[in-house]
């Protein structure tokens, strides 16, 4: 039997609903379209299971956020697959979809005053395939399909580092003038924009705002992680620079941890990552007010592999069992970062290892289903209530052909 854990939140959102099931029929009632939405899902869940025993709910989520990030530079997807992913989200009451739309290995969003960036920067992916890109008429159809599941689209350009696909085609505006190969590898953490260039300003301003323009929602992601071959001096001045940038867009930041060493505008969300390092520059960027996006990898990188014997995947942050996706608790990750300072929690698939449909589909399932949980549910969590639901869940997987991660113990 799947029934979600009644949440404190419930009755205090637009996204609550009430759910009545008498004599085999379901009604659900909600004050706003997204309420209606989440009681139709639970529905559809109900009615997986079996019969529907008669029974009443009352629920709404334990966070505004509820994410999952996409790496579509690594590896690219195209528009069918995101609308494939959306799907998967839309299930599980999930409403954010991160878009890691460029990295060193590829850059896929069309920018009309950069054509380089995608002609160049596009053209190819890990492993040295043919890559691709999305223009804008793509873009805003995936924005579009979305929408209509109450997901909001967050783009994400990664700068100052993790930019040799925009450095390779224009290194001698943003580069140091050198010529740069595309970059087909899977390392981190070595390439930058070249501060002081002349280009970087017009660059910014242009990829921002254009950016901005494709974007209906509130937020766009300025990446920031992992910059290591610029100064702290430089870094914080590059981050400074953007944040002036992007709030001329009028939109609300967000940057992953590393961000918060610079001096953050107000509103700007600081997304929590790497367990290995210090959490203290988020702690204080809480503290002064600033939203926290829960991301930690042990838990919701779901591009780490199951278990030692999981083919595909990275295991630099452990193992993410099924448990380990589940059974966390947000609000005790960081001292200091409560409930009050949390926007909500993403889980995140970095593409590095994951080629395929079917790929993307491993990994996620069932530990989307597990993170969804922890960032909907305010209830006490219990691993094996969980696990037993799960067996409903894969059933429901099975019979949609899809690739699930059969759970042992299941
Ligand atoms: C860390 S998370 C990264 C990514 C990698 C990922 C692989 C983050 C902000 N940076 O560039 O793809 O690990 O797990």
């Amino acid at each position: 039997m799947i029934i979600p854990k009644p949440s404190a939140a419930a009755g205090e959102s637009a996204e609550t609903y009430h759910l009545v099931a008498r004599g085999g029929g379901i009604e659900v009632e909600a004050d706003q379209p997204a309420g209606r939405f989440y009681g139709r899902r639970t529905a559809d869940q109900l009615r997986a299971a079996g019969p529907v025993p008669d029974l009443t709910i009352e629920d709404g989520p334990r966070f505004a956020w509820r994410g999952l990030m996409l790496d579509v530079a690594r590896h690219f997807f195209d528009v069918a697959t995101v609308k494939h992913v959306i799907d998967l989200m839309a299930a599980y009451k999930l409403n954010v979809l991160h878009l890691h739309l460029t990295d060193d290995q590829g850059w896929r969003i069309e920018i009309d005053t950069w054509p380089k960036l995608t002609a160049v920067g596009g053209a190819t992916q890990v492993g040295g395939g043919r890559g691709g890109f999305y223009t804008k008429a793509d873009y805003a159809e995936i924005v579009g399909y979305a929408a209509e599941r109450f997901i909001t689209v967050v783009p994400e350009v990664d700068v100052p580092g993790h930019t040799n696909a925009a450095l390779a085609s224009y290194p001698e505006l943003i580069a140091d003038g050198a010529p740069l190969a595309p970059y087909t590898g899977t390392e981190v953490g070595f390439s930058a924009l070249v501060p002081d260039k002349p280009g970087n300003e017009r660059f910014f301003a242009d990829v921002f705002g254009e950016i901005a323009e494709m974007t209906p929602g509130p937020y766009l992601h300025i990446g920031g992680d992992e910059a290591h071959t610029l100064s702290e001096a430089a870094y914080i001045a590059a981050v400074t620079r953007i944040h002036e940038v992007v709030a001329k867009t009028g939109k609300r930041l967000i940057g992953w941890q590393e961000t918060a060493v610079a001096e953050l505008p107000t509103g700007a969300i600081v997304q929590y990552w790497n367990p290995h390092e210090s959490p203290d520059a988020v702690r204080r960027a809480a503290a002064a007010g600033n939203q926290v996006i829960m991301s930690p990898a042990d838990h919701t990188y779901l591009d780490m592999k199951y278990d030692a014997g999981t083919d595909l995947g990275q295991d630099w942050a452990g193992y993410v069992s099924v448990q380990d996706a589940y059974d966390w608790d947000p609000a005790s990750v960081i001292e200091g970062v409560d409930e009050r300072h949390i926007l909500g929690v993403e889980a995140a698939l970095w593409t590095e290892t994951v080629e395929t449909r079917a790929d993307i589909e491993y990994l996620l399932l069932p530990r989307l289903a597990a993170v969804a949980e922890v960032a909907w549910s305010s209830g006490a969590k219990d691993w094996n209530d969980f696990r037993a639901r799960l067996g409903v869940h894969a059933a429901s997987w099975a019979d949609q052909g899809l690739n699930f991660r059969p759970e042992p113990r299941l």
